[in-house]
């Protein structure tokens, strides 16, 4: 068989996971900077992070940014990975007007990559925030203006059909360059169910030059994992989409998860990218900060 493209595995630290769901969520800075370093060790090359309450692990209520700003310099003293920032939190507790403003100055915060949801939904479970989430098209393109200004690649996570025709919209608007980086948030239940059947329609509605990961949530992160990697594409595994390693086992730490993906990519012969060879096949470049 032929080598394939090496995985691009992303960790997750646990966006509003707090310590009452699972008391390995790493809360604290330096939790979050050592579950960083343990996850790189076991094979991830990009880290997803939201700011969170250091003491309880729920989303941080007030400015994230300078939390934010604390993890990637501390990060970066400590391995070498590629940050990805959340633009979906620090909405609790923070007015609409703030929004824009907290976005803007995350991109100058020294993060390679920032995700961002390519539209408005219904949330999936009860949140902070309320029913939905809000995303609107001209919140979306000024948002993806000022990582591209900032050289920040956008994750752009999409959760139904409709999210991949706005990504298609900003790359023929010019407003991102080709080609771009898309995330299939499997949620279920107000999105895209986890299944193979849904994962190639999506790969049927995306142009072949763009890379592309998936993220599961509870006991479909691992199997669509698989078929994402089966077929080519890049995974995200972590506290934020799933606490268990297996049925009523909740795992230790994000990097269980990481090793449980990894066993699996060596089965199907993919190899594990590193986060030098991420940042060439993403097309990454050092932010300005
Ligand atoms: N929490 C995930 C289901 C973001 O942070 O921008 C979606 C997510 C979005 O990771
Ligand atoms: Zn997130």
């Amino acid at each position: 068989m032929d080598e394939m493209e090496p995985l691009i595995i992303t960790a997750t630290g646990g966006e509003y996971v707090s310590r009452a769901e699972t008391p390995h969520v790493p809360c604290t800075v330096e939790e979050i900077v050592e579950e960083t370093a343990r996850c790189v060790e076991a094979g991830a090359s990009i880290v997803h992070l939201h700011a969170k309450d250091p003491e309880t692990g729920k989303p941080w209520r007030g400015d994230p940014n300078p939390i934010l700003k604390e993890y990637v310099d501390r990060i970066r003293e400590r391995v070498d990975v590629v940050i990805n920032l959340t633009t979906g939190g620090g909405r609790v507790g923070n007015p609409l007007e703030r929004w824009d403003e907290l976005v803007r100055e995350r991109c100058r915060l020294g993060a390679e990559m920032m995700s961002l949801n390519m539209g408005t939904m219904n949330r999936w479970m009860p949140h902070p925030t309320g029913e939905i989430f809000l995303n609107t098209l001209s919140m979306i393109e000024r948002w993806c203006r000022y990582m591209v200004e900032a050289g920040v690649k956008p994750e752009h996570e999409v959760y139904d059909t409709g999210m991949i025709n706005v990504c298609r919209m900003l790359a023929e608007r010019g407003v991102v360059p080709e080609p771009l980086h898309v995330q299939f948030v499997m949620v279920g239940r107000t999105g895209f169910l986890p299944t193979p059947k849904t994962l190639l329609h999506c790969l049927d509605l995306i142009p072949e030059s763009w890379s592309w990961s998936v993220c599961a949530l509870g006991r479909h992160e691992i199997p669509m994992a698989a078929v994402a990697m089966t077929m080519g594409g890049h995974v995200r595994v972590g506290f934020e989409d799933n606490i268990y390693l297996r049925r009523g086992v909740l795992a230790e730490s994000n990097a269980e998860l990481v090793e449980k993906v990894v066993r699996i990519a060596k089965e199907l012969n993919r190899p594990i990218a590193t986060p030098g060879e991420t940042r060439e096949m993403l097309g990454l470049r050092k932010p300005s900060r």
